[in-house]
């Protein structure tokens, strides 16, 4: 199934719960992968599942440049992926049978949802950021991203990610130079669930520490041993989400 935004084809599962469709309306969980990630990557199908067994209707996209998604990899910002989830709010919201809406995000797609909480604060029941990669908008303005070094003001016109295979334009840097994380937190309210390894190569578990600190609503489960998608760690990581879930919303599938 494809998703419209402006010209942008979004290439988008929406997954019903496998029970609990008693209820008049149903909640429903946004979930946006990562930087260089997918909708089918295990981590991410993982939770949908985790979701889909406990209530809860799902919808994953592949965000700009990504997956099956419109529009190039080296042309992708922050800017972008935020306007795209957005338009996936709105998809969601606009479905009839769809009740609470809440957001999940992982790593970069867990630092869109942070963005993205704020500005549709009044919209959503609740935040999960795993992962996320908060760091990006500080890296960005100290000229460290991607395990390299550059010139914060004389952004290159390209950078290549961490093994050289794929290359980045410059305007991500200049996109993430003007996000202020700090700026987002403050504006959400609501509940938070941070879910963090603490064996995180990607994005260090700090992060979600301080994250957790600033939010005004926040729960952080860290996951020992874990690494950045939870390899070998997928069951602790979706009961994690599981138990937050039954806890913030009740128990949508009436039990
Ligand atoms: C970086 C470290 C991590 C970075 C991006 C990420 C753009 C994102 C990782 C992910 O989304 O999984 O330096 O720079």
């Amino acid at each position: 199934m494809y998703i419209q935004e402006d010209g942008l084809l979004l290439d988008a599962l929406l997954d019903k719960p496998t029970k609990g469709e008693k209820q008049k309306k149903t909640p429903l969980v946004l979930i946006l992968h990562g930087f260089t990630g997918y909708k089918e990557e295990p981590h991410i199908e993982a939770v949908s599942k985790a979701l889909n067994d406990i209530g809860f209707a799902t919808l994953r996209a592949d965000l700009y440049g990504h997956g099956k998604s419109g529009g190039e990899f080296r042309d992708h910002t922050l800017f972008k992926w935020l306007t795209n989830a957005l338009t996936l709010v709105d998809y969601a919201r606009a479905l009839p049978w769809t009740g609470d809406l809440y957001l999940c995000g992982h790593s970069q797609g867990g630092l869109t949802a942070m963005l993205a909480a704020a500005m549709v604060r009044d919209r959503i029941k609740g935040l999960i950021a795993l992962s996320p990669a908060a760091m990006i908008p500080e890296g960005a303005r100290r000229g460290e991203l991607l395990g390299m070094t550059f010139d914060p003001e004389h952004v290159p016109e390209t950078l290549k990610t961490w093994g050289g295979e794929k290359t980045l334009d410059g305007n991500y840097v200049r996109v993430a130079q003007m996000i202020r994380v700090e700026d987002a937190i403050d504006r959400y309210f609501g509940p938070v669930l941070l879910v963090h390894g603490d064996r995180d190569e990607a994005v260090p578990l700090q992060c979600a520490i301080d994250a957790a600190e600033r939010y005004r609503n926040a729960r952080l489960v860290i996951l020992p041993g874990a690494d950045h998608c939870y390899t070998h760690h997928l069951d602790s990581f979706t009961l994690a989400v599981q138990e937050w879930m039954y806890a913030v919303s009740g128990t949508p599938d009436g039990e």
